[in-house]
């Protein structure tokens, strides 16, 4: 007890103060080849469309509207200790904006610039968007692992195109790891250098006064809305009206794609 409540006050002070945390070994060895052959299932099936839901970028295979895609994904954005973590990011009014897959291309000759998710930056009410990065390939030094600049969510500002703070660090971990962020701190993808590709699951929540980054109502099928628990259908914000008027004035923003 006395254990729990000790690790929950460093994520919270990792959370607050660097602007993230690391879980290590959140996905088995076979959950994580379990994803990685439906993605690979997934990218076969879409070809040329992959990813087209959201927006394409060069450099990496993309797919959008994950949680239409397979039961294992449904339950992929309501892990407790994920969405515990989150609310301490966003308080405890919050809704996936979107589940993606991005995998950083072999020798892909360049580094995503680094950015803020939704090219959102804090406001009056504190912070507003708030990403998990799911590693389902190992992270390494040289295979386009992530960046990020701890701190960087409390300045206030977005980057300015090539600046690299001297804090930056590459967050490197096993497949199966689970980076949390604040996602007004300032991080991008790396280059890789490898011959193989670096694929990652990006499960991002927003805080319910903002539009979700693809309109879950929209995208997701109706017998999966249909059969999706009542946390899964507060996360996804089917049931509230709020959500579909502010996508309906503009859905989709991305921190850099066009
Ligand atoms: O996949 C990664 O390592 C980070 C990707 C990212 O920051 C993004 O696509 O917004």
């Amino acid at each position: 007890m006395m254990t729990e409540l000790v690790e929950q006050e460093l994520v919270e002070q990792e959370l607050v103060e660097q602007g993230y945390v690391v879980f290590p070994g959140f996905l088995t060895e076979s959950q994580v080849a379990a994803f990685n052959t439906r993605i690979e299932e997934l990218f076969a099936i879409e070809g040329e469309n992959a990813g087209s839901e959201f927006k394409s970028e060069p450099g990496a295979r993309r797919l959008a509207n994950m949680v239409d895609k397979g039961e294992l994904f449904e339950q992929v954005i309501q892990a407790p200790e994920v969405l515990e973590a989150v609310g301490i990011v966003l308080g405890p009014d919050f809704k996936l904006s979107s589940l993606n897959i991005r995998s950083a291309n072999p020798h892909n000759g360049s580094a995503q610039p680094l950015h803020v998710d939704s090219g959102a930056l804090p406001d009056e009410r504190g912070n507003s968007v708030c990403n998990s990065v799911w590693m389902l390939d190992d992270f390494t030094e040289h295979n386009g692992a992530l960046r990020l600049v701890p701190g960087s969510h409390r300045w206030g500002r977005k980057p300015e195109p090539g600046e690299k703070p001297e804090s930056e660090l590459l967050v490197t971990g096993k497949a199966g790891t689970v980076v949390v962020m604040n996602a007004h701190m300032w991080h991008g993808g790396t280059e890789n250098f490898t011959d193989r590709q670096r694929r990652a699951m990006h499960v991002y929540y927003t805080r319910s006064d903002k539009p979700q980054q693809q309109y879950q109502k929209k995208w997701v099928r109706p017998e999966v809305q249909a059969r999706m628990s009542h946390l899964g259908r507060r996360l996804l914000a089917l049931d509230d009206p709020r959500n579909d008027a502010l996508c309906a004035l503009g859905a989709g923003m991305s921190g850099f794609m066009k």
